[in-house]
């Protein structure tokens, strides 16, 4: 099996343009009204500013990016800072094991604390080189290339550290809790226990 294929899970197909998908309208978030919240189960909680987010230290990385309506946008280079750098800075709680990713439209998604401190997990402003769009979630997105593309929150305004789990907008509307492309997650009947 050549590498692409190999990259390329269960039911996608490969594209090498980028689509656009969200729920609601893409909200207006400028860099004077960004804020970066930091809530719940954590030592230090935080509102930073643009100003401050940016001066926490960054990196590039190349990743894939997997949508469940069936499409693979292979080798994306993101920029920004990493789960684990926002998580050492505010220090996570022992008794955290789930964060709500919030964004500035009102949408949320949940994710299991660990797929988080995965190291290719960043907050990204940049996709190739150029500025994130407005339309895919700039000035800042959420990037979890292990997860299916909903969990990459667009537009991100804060996380929400918690103990217990609690569904977001499409886990609660028959999506997959935890959305592992190469493990086919998509919806919510496959989950162990599900009876519906
Ligand atoms: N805030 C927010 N983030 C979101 C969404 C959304 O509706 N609102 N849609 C998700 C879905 S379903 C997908 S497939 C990706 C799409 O990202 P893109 O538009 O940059 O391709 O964003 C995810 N992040
Ligand atoms: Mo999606």
């Amino acid at each position: 099996m050549d590498d692409l294929k190999k990259r390329t899970p269960p039911g996608q197909t490969l594209t090498t343009k980028w689509p656009v998908l969200h729920y609601s309208d893409v909200p207006r978030v400028t860099e004077e009204s960004f804020r970066f919240k930091v809530f719940g189960l954590v030592e230090r909680p935080c509102d930073w500013t643009w100003k401050e987010f940016r001066a926490l230290p960054s990196f590039q990385d190349k990743s894939d990016f997997h949508c469940v309506t069936t499409w693979s946008k292979l080798d994306n280079t993101w920029e920004g800072v990493s789960f684990k750098t926002v998580a050492e800075r505010v220090g996570i709680k022992p008794a955290a094991r789930f964060v709500m990713v919030h964004g500035f439209d009102g949408y949320y998604t949940n994710v299991e604390l660990e797929w988080l401190l995965d190291a290719d997990v960043l907050f990204a402003w940049s996709h190739d080189g150029k500025a994130l769009e407005p339309i895919h979630g700039g000035p800042l997105r959420l990037v979890v290339p292990k997860l299916y593309a909903w969990k990459s929150a667009k537009w991100v305004s804060g996380l929400e550290f918690m103990e217990t789990d609690r569904r977001g907008f499409w886990e609660e509307r028959g999506y997959h809790n935890r959305g592992e492309p190469f493990a086919e997650e998509r919806y919510s009947y496959q989950e162990p226990g599900d009876v519906s």
